[in-house]
Parts: C-alpha cells; sequence; structure tokens
C-alpha cells in the first residue's frame, strides 16, 4: 500500500497537466486515488505519518495536514494510539452539499439507483409547501433504492419542480448530475434527521432485519435564486452511516 500511495504521488508530482504545487493538497489527492482505486481498503491502516515523510521525502508537518483534511472529509478515521484507517463506515460532513453518488465514488463504491416510480404528476399539498409551489403545478417524482455494487444503502423519495427538470427519465443514477447539466445543482441545503426503526418493507429493500436503526433525512435544497428544486426524503442505513457536524462557538 505504501509503494502505491508513493507511486501515486510520484505520478501526481510529475503530472503537468493536474499539476498541484502544495505538497500536502498533492498527497491529499494520491491518498484519495488510492482509495478510490482500491489499493487500501476500508479498514485498513494508512502508513504511519513518519514512514510517509520518509518515503515521499515530505515534511511530518505537511503529511499531517494532508491527513487531517481527509479526516475532516469523513475519508480517513484516527483512534488515538492506532494510527489512521480508511473509514469502514460511511461518514458524511453536515456540512458539505455532496450527493450520494460522489459520496460512494470518493471511497471507490459503484453507486446505482433502481427505480420504483418516475414520474411527472400535479403537486400535493405536502410537496407544494416543501417546495414552495402553487397548486397545480407538475412535479418530477423519484423513488429508489440506492446500491453500492449489490448492497443497498439508502431509500429515497423525491421531488423536483417540472419547470426545473422535466423528465424524469433524465435522471440515471445521479439526480445532481441530471440537474447540473440545467445548470439547476442545489447550492445549499437545509437538512432534518432523526432516527427511526426500519419498517418491514424499508428492511427487506435494504436487506436488514426489520425493526433496525435507519436515519430519516429530508433535505430541501435551493438554488442561487431561492427556489427550491428538491425535497428528497431519505431512509439511510443506521449500521452503515455516520453524519457528523463541525460545530463553532459563535
Ligand atoms: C443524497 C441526498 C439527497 C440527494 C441525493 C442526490 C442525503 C441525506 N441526501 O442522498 O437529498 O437527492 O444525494 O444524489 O445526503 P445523486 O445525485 O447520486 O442522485
Amino acid at each position: 500500500m505504501q509503494n502505491a500511495l508513493a507511486d501515486e504521488y510520484r505520478r501526481l508530482s510529475r503530472d503537468t497537466s493536474t499539476h498541484q504545487p502544495l505538497a500536502y493538497l498533492r498527497l491529499r489527492r494520491a491518498i484519495r486515488n488510492v482509495i478510490q482505486h482500491r489499493d487500501i481498503e476500508p479498514g485498513q491502516t494508512l502508513p504511519s505519518e513518519r514512514d510517509l515523510s520518509q518515503a515521499l521525502g515530505l515534511s511530518r508537518v505537511t503529511v499531517r495536514k494532508a491527513i487531517s483534511g481527509l479526516v475532516e472529509e469523513g475519508l480517513l478515521t484516527q483512534r488515538h494510539g492506532a494510527g489512521t484507517f480508511v473509514a469502514e463506515r460511511i461518514v458524511k460532513p453536515m456540512s458539505r452539499l455532496t450527493s450520494f453518488t460522489e459520496d460512494l465514488r470518493a471511497r471507490g463504491l459503484h453507486p446505482r439507483s433502481e427505480f420504483f416510480e418516475r414520474s411527472v404528476g400535479e403537486v400535493t399539498p405536502e410537496e407544494s409547501m416543501a417546495l414552495n409551489l402553487s397548486p397545480g403545478v407538475l412535479v418530477v417524482r423519484l423513488h429508489r433504492v440506492r446500491y453500492a455494487e449489490d448492497e443497498p444503502l439508502a431509500i429515497e423519495r423525491t421531488v423536483v419542480p417540472a419547470s426545473i427538470l422535466p423528465d424524469p427519465h433524465e435522471v440515471h443514477d445521479s439526480l445532481y448530475e441530471a440537474l447540473e447539466k440545467y445548470d439547476c445543482r442545489p447550492i445549499r441545503a437545509l437538512q432534518r434527521l432523526r432516527a427511526v426503526l426500519l419498517g418491514a418493507r424499508q428492511a427487506r429493500l435494504l436487506h436488514v432485519t426489520a425493526g433496525s436503526a435507519g436515519l430519516h433525512i429530508e433535505r430541501r435544497g435551493f438554488l442561487e435564486d431561492g427556489r427550491v428544486v428538491e425535497f428528497t426524503t431519505s431512509w439511510y442505513r443506521g449500521d452503515i452511516y455516520d453524519f457528523v457536524a463541525e460545530l463553532q462557538t459563535d
């Protein structure tokens, strides 16, 4: 693993097209790449700071800075006295507006969706409240199970104004990729999260036993002009996800 990382770091240092002059950002990219390529698996230990700084000819401060950024992103975890590991659970920082697809790709996993529903219809009263839409307006609805390879991780119901995304079949695996084509990816979101016990149907879809812990999350995503672009209700598996928030005093 140390060799794979050293090779990747050297490759990035030589690569003029993606040249990153700051060594700690180059190393951060190299670590991210080896995780994505699965040269290092979840749960495995990263070489120590000292070994990395020796192997790459970098100061320990630089190595530490590279690693701390990835710990904040949730890709690495640190246990006092035991070192730095590739995170096993999927750690989602609450301060970053990322998509399911991006979260999984960053970990070298292949996200995909299986749809129950991709339709267009008139907005319901609840949806019109959530999306700030007038009665009678058309919305696109997506209902899907989200997988990493063959493992189901979440169930999601999404509603998007049809004025923003006219055709639900434009969403293949990623909603945000589809929205990006219209320059309408949310730039800000409000999220509400609570613990739930998964019901029989949800548990079956997520391959867990009924009554297992889940996270029920509602996200309202906004465009720059204040329009609500998505209202998504998700049920994430509680045995796999950690949601982490950074807190600061005023
Ligand atoms: C995440 C979001 C969900 C969003 C989706 C887009 C949470 C709790 N929810 O699952 O609101 O619609 O990503 O992902 O993070 P996609 O672009 O892969 O479809």
